[in-house]
């Protein structure tokens, strides 16, 4: 969503940061296409005026310091105006038992969608929890939910096995019923949209929240509805006690100025951005870390939790004991490359580095691309086991075995194995040199 905003801005300060003694102009002329690149992402006039007044305001009464260039700083402040701006939102930690969510918003929000994200959240954090919809207008509403509920391990969904045709009230008497019976941390429950703020049925969510008594009523908006999505979010605030926001479809190439306005409009925290359609295309939002991708610094603790999310711990220290001991085979080279695949792919990772413009040109020039790992993948698919622990048995007919199986050719095999006896090496000069401990805390420095 950020990329061309992000690009932009990081050209003004590439410019700002290059002249070495800043002028009042240079200030002034960089100010001003902030302005235009914040009101081409929609962000509303009054917001960009004021973000504009503010950084002025600061970077003028600046003393700058010695060690740090004048164009440096003003990063530093426009960086903090957008933290600001984003605004700092509290995570959503349940304290009491059961922690009531309930999800609110317009038909087609992604709010069934985010109710099986936060409950695929909160069990990943060993919370139990309980789903339930109320959306007993629209055809397989309900079902949706079921069905998403189903992927989740550990979740429970109240309405299995219950009645079709219960009412609201009642769905509402069940989930709660259900919370209770099961003993759950968590309830998530979703409810019912229109299309239009006019035709929701206002009344009913109200009654809603007064069986409940939620912990946060969460309105979920689709980014890509742009200014739309915050009058939403202000009617909404205004019959309901919206606790926080969560924005949707944030992976689309929507401006990104709903997502820069939203909290000074609504005064409402923004908690989650999915970022997709699956499960696990929830992040919570850190304004912090938003302010620094906007700003091409990239996005390091994004990568390290989702990461961290998709491998366990155990998983990846047995892996890097294998490694170190050279038994790495390509049964684990596969295993390791599909956990890549499911982290969004190369290029989703590499967005979140810094630097992340150089090592996507290095990888295009080498050849590696989401293509290649896929390709790889196949190729290791179609060793036979033995071949997968011993690599040397692959002689020039299993190797042509193998590309056929594949779907691949001779010299695509060929560059896996060099690839893995690369690695292979790698490790082993790594297991002389102290080892992968040794190595991450040198990276980590
Ligand atoms: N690309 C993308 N699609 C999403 C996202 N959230 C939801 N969707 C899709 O949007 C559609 C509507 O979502 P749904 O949860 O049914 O909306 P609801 O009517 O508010 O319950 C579905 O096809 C979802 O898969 C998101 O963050 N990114
Ligand atoms: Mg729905």
């Amino acid at each position: 969503m950020f990329d061309s905003f992000s690009d932009r801005i990081s050209g003004i300060f590439e410019k700002l940061r290059r002249s070495g003694a800043l002028k009042e102009a240079d200030v002034d002329t960089a100010l001003r296409e902030i302005r235009v690149t914040l009101l081409e992402a929609d962000v509303s006039l009054e917001v960009a005026r004021k973000f504009i007044a503010e950084v002025k305001e600061k970077a003028v009464g600046q003393e700058v310091i010695k060690s740090i260039s004048p164009g440096q700083l003003v990063t530093k402040i426009v960086h903090d105006h957008l933290v600001e701006l984003l605004g700092k939102s509290s995570p959503l930690t349940p304290t009491d038992k059961p922690y009531k969510i309930m999800l609110v918003g317009l038909q087609g929000a992604g709010k069934t969608t985010t109710a099986a994200k936060l409950a695929h959240f909160f069990t990943k954090k060993n919370k139990k929890v309980v789903l339930a919809s109320t959306d007993i207008y629209r055809p397989a509403a309900i079902e949706q939910l079921a069905v998403l509920a189903q992927k989740i391990n550990g979740v429970v969904f109240a309405q299995q096995n219950a009645r079709p045709d219960l009412s609201v009230q009642e769905i509402t008497d069940l989930a709660l019923q259900k919370t209770k019976s099961e003993n759950a941390d968590v309830l998530i429950l979703d409810t019912a949209g229109r299309l239009h703020i006019d035709d929701v049925k206002m009344d009913e969510l109200v009654k809603i929240a007064g069986t409940i008594k939620p912990h946060e009523i969460l309105l979920v908006a689709d980014i890509m509805t742009g200014q739309d999505a915050i009058n939403v979010a202000k009617k909404f605030s205004e019959t309901l006690d919206v606790s926080g926001i969560i924005l949707t479809r944030v992976d689309g190439d929507a401006r990104g100025g709903v997502a820069l306005s939203m909290r000074a409009i609504t005064g409402r925290e923004i908690k989650f951005l999915c970022v997709g359609e699956k499960l696990t295309d929830l992040e919570p939002f850190d304004a912090e870390r938003i302010a620094g991708r906007l700003l091409g610094m990239g996005d390091i603790v994004a990568l390290v939790e989702k990461a961290q999310e998709n491998f366990s711990q155990e998983e990846a220290e047995a892996a890097a004991k294998k490694m170190q001991e050279g038994v790495f085979t390509f049964d684990d080279l596969a295993v390791q490359m599909e956990k890549m695949s499911k982290l969004g792919g190369l290029k989703t990772i590499l967005k979140m580095l810094p630097q992340s413009k150089q090592l996507e040109s290095i990888m295009d020039a080498q050849g590696i691309s989401d293509k290649t790992v896929a390709r790889n993948i196949a190729i290791i698919r179609s060793m036979t086991k033995k071949e997968k622990k011993n690599h040397k048995l692959l002689n020039g007919s299993r190797k042509k075995r193998i590309a056929l199986g594949s779907g691949t050719t001779i010299q695509e095999v060929n560059k896996l194995i060099k690839q893995y006896e690369g690695a292979l090496d790698f490790f082993k000069k790594m297991k002389k040199h102290g080892g992968i401990g040794k190595l991450m805390s040198m990276m980590g420095r």
